[in-house]
């Protein structure tokens, strides 16, 4: 079977041709190539960076066998969430700017032409629904809303492969106009020059301030001008905001029974009361916690090591750890870490928080605290771990 990519397809009658589809129907200004090509860039740094902090995310959520991730900087999924989430939010003024510059090719004339002509609209079909599917329900997924009836961080992830393979399909395709617009000609005061101007001021005034209003929640000092943001920095016990309270995980009255437990399962299995715990030699950690979801605050946990535990287990250094809630249900009942994890001093049993006994909501009476860690694996109110090597 032979198909000629360019073989021209049969028109539709010039009756049709009425309304935005007329000649001429949009005014050349702001639907130039010029200003799709400068707005084209931003989008492109914005995808860019985003693409390349959500594989770091998602690497250090879901590490794949060959690689262990590092536990330092303590700092680093503070940092590489934070950004994913801040430029996503910042890409959606720039975004809809350049859908606004190039929609008038949406009534294009003839609206295909070959074969080839039909792949390429297609294409451009797939990057902007994956551009709009990645900023929006990322942004709800966010504020904690995810109105579709699939898992979200799935399809955030697929969509986003798919998307930016558009995207570098698109860049080939448009190559040449790209090249002939990247660079600003010596136009002189136009009027058309003028207008771009004053999109580009408008765009960066709205950029500002979406972030200005939302990245308080990563950024500490900050925090006062966080308007829009989801979550107030240190709205909640002990100056921290609380995820998912004990009483929606459904933990309350396990998590204060005077009959808790800590069980360490291992090569010499054993169990702790919280007296016990707390009679180990204590240590303090500065560490974040760091949602996914982007907002960030740092924190002073208290409590025992994790090595420690594990060495009176009879744990070897080179052991992976699961460690289990007491929560019953639910995605973040269960974590795993890798050795460095494991090992790492900072990484605590922690029993206190900000100077003060951890609050019911916060994980007591022992939560999971470990540097350079998604806060989903933060497991909060622990009642077992589990040595796996
Ligand atoms: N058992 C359990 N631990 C959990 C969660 C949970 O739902 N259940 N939520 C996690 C998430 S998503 C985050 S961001 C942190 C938040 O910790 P905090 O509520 O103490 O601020 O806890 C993590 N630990
Ligand atoms: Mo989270």
């Amino acid at each position: 079977l032979y198909v000629r990519f360019d073989v021209k397809l049969p028109q539709p009658p010039v009756a049709w041709r009425r309304g935005p589809l007329r000649a001429a129907a949009f005014s050349a200004s702001l639907h130039d190539p010029r200003t799709a090509t400068v707005l084209g860039r931003l989008v492109g740094v914005g995808f860019a960076t985003c693409f390349m902090t959500g594989l770091i995310s998602h690497l250090l959520k879901h590490p794949p066998g060959w690689l262990m991730p590092p536990s330092r900087p303590v700092w680093g999924y503070r940092l590489t969430q934070g950004v994913h989430v801040a430029v996503g939010i910042a890409t959606a003024p720039v975004l809809t700017a350049k859908l606004w510059t190039v929609y008038p090719k949406l009534f294009a004339w003839p609206p295909v032409r070959s074969l080839r002509h039909a792949v390429e609209r297609l294409s451009i079909a797939v990057l902007v629904a994956g551009a709009l599917f990645e900023l929006v329900a990322g942004y709800l997924n966010a504020i904690q809303w995810n109105p579709w009836p699939f898992a979200f961080v799935p399809a955030h992830f697929w969509v986003a492969w798919i998307t930016v393979g558009a995207l570098l399909l698109h860049l080939a395709v448009k190559a040449p106009v790209i090249a002939a617009n990247w660079r600003r000609v010596r136009e002189g005061r136009t009027a058309a020059g003028a207008a771009r101007r004053g999109l580009l001021i408008w765009l960066a005034a709205s950029v500002g301030l979406v972030t200005l209003t939302t990245v308080g929640q990563a950024i500490t000092p900050l925090k006062r001008l966080d308007l829009l943001a989801p979550r107030e920095p240190d709205d909640g016990p002990e100056d921290l905001p609380v995820n998912r309270t004990a009483a929606a995980a459904g933990v309350l009255g396990a998590a204060r029974a005077a009959g808790w437990r800590l069980s360490v399962l291992g090569p010499r299995a054993y169990e702790l009361s919280l007296a016990d715990l707390r009679a180990m030699p204590q240590h303090l950690a500065s560490l974040p916690i760091s949602c996914v979801e982007g907002w960030s605050v740092p924190a002073r946990w208290g409590g025992v090591r994790l090595r420690d535990l594990l060495t009176r287990a009879g744990a070897c250094s080179a052991a992976r750890v699961r460690v289990v809630s007491l929560e019953r249900r639910g995605q973040h009942r269960v974590t795993e870490l890798d050795p460095d994890y494991v090992r790492d001093p900072l990484t605590l049993l922690a029993l206190d928080l900000n100077g003060a006994p951890l609050s019911i909501d916060h994980g007591f009476p022992a939560r999971l605290i470990a540097p350079d860690r998604p806060g989903v694996e933060q497991t909060k109110w622990v009642t077992r771990i589990e040595v796996l090597t």
